[in-house]
């Protein structure tokens, strides 16, 4: 059995310090989120571990990688998001075949994607406002988080695709869409 603490050491060897603490901070968050919302606290920790492993390898690695696995389409596109597929195909070597829902929280942890499910929404809301995150509105999103789950990550999707859009980076089309089939809940 892979025990949580095997985890954490093979994480905390994989990330600098500064993205270690971010990975603490997702899961703590997360885990909070996961009891509020009622989504299994024990594997939404899991995941949230495990959501950057791949963060901090160079792109010859990555894309290394990435020809070994599937990758949804539009993915490879975008060299920043390919992490999330990876850590997700790193979880399955680790776990098992048996957490398709952790493995699709991690693989569009970035992204999401529509039709998300409560830990795939958990953990894409986690990465964006844990503690140490800091941009404009992110107090907001907090606030929304203890709320209602749905709300805050619609609003969390826009502030990325503002801040995509500001940077005249490409959106990813998922993103779009998750974010829309919000919108017509929470408009
Ligand atoms: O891995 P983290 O730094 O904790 O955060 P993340 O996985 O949410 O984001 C990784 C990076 O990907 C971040 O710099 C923003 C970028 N990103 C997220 N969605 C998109 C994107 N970049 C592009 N071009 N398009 C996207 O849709
Ligand atoms: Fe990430
Ligand atoms: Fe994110
Ligand atoms: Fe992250």
């Amino acid at each position: 059995d892979v025990t949580e603490q095997s985890i954490i050491d093979r994480v905390k060897e994989a990330l600098s310090p500064a993205r270690f603490m971010h990975t603490q901070g997702v899961v703590d968050t997360a885990a909070n989120l996961a009891g509020r919302y009622g989504a299994d606290v024990r594997w939404t920790r899991l995941g949230a571990w495990v959501h950057d492993i791949a963060r901090e390898w160079p792109y010859q690695q990555l894309e290394q990688y990435a020809e070994q696995i599937e990758i949804p389409s539009g993915f490879a596109l975008i060299p920043n998001l390919l992490h999330g597929p990876i850590a997700a195909s790193i979880f399955r070597d680790w776990f098992g075949p048996d957490h398709a829902d952790v493995e699709n929280a991690i693989r569009y942890h970035t992204t999401g994607r529509p039709g998300m499910s409560k830990m795939e929404m958990i953990l894409c809301l986690a990465d964006a406002i844990e503690p140490s995150r800091k941009y404009p509105g992110v107090e907001r999103i907090r606030e929304l988080a203890e709320r209602d789950l749905g709300e805050a990550l619609a609003e969390s999707l826009d502030s990325t695709i503002r801040y995509l859009l500001d940077r005249h980076e490409p959106i990813f089309p998922l993103t779009v869409m998750a974010r829309n089939e919000l919108w017509e809940r929470y408009k």
